[in-house]
């Protein structure tokens, strides 16, 4: 059975200057996910340290804390059937070369230090990240996407 997941999504500071926030907004739209949680803000050094922490003694990670406080993320809450899963195959692999095309990182983007975009990797990740950037009452489910409104009426009317 599928199971509903709700997953964290950031566009990241470049994806942000390059003006790009409503082309990635759609793709997850469009595939009919709801967003239960949207905001724009500055990362701190120390929320980065807490999002990257199993990054922490990398070669990379200083230049990945520098890029993610470069400027304002739009965060998100998205939830969907298997969203988890479904989130990282609309993102592409970590690598944009090697994402397939049609994925967020092929199309946007060239090299894996700038690569536009993060998602959860995990049901574990994604419960860590959903609470490390937003409190309980900053996200918004007690609305009904159209999809969920469809199938309600054709549940309640259409027998
Ligand atoms: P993903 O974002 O696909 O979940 P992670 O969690 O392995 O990938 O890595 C987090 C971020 O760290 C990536 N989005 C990328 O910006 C950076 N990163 C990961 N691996 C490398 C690497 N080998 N060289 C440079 N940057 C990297």
């Amino acid at each position: 059975m599928k199971t509903e997941e709700r997953t964290f999504v950031a566009i990241k500071p470049d994806g942000v200057k390059r003006g790009l926030i409503g082309k990635i907004l759609e793709r997850f739209e469009d595939k009919g996910f709801k967003i239960v949680g949207m905001k724009l803000l500055q990362v701190t050094p120390e929320l980065a340290a807490k999002h990257y922490e199993e990054h922490q003694g990398k070669p990379f990670y200083n230049r990945l804390i520098h890029y993610i406080t470069s400027g304002p993320i739009v965060a998100m809450v998205v939830e969907g059937y298997e969203a988890i899963e479904s989130v990282r195959h609309i993102v592409g692999a970590t690598d944009p070369m090697k994402a397939d095309v049609g994925t967020i990182r092929a199309d946007f983007a060239q090299v894996m230090e700038y690569n536009i975009i993060h998602a959860s990797d995990s049901p574990v990740s994604a419960q860590r990240e959903i609470s490390l950037y937003f409190k309980p009452e900053e996200i918004y489910d007690n609305w009904q996407s159209m999809l969920e409104l469809i199938t309600y009426n054709e549940e309640r009317y259409d027998g």
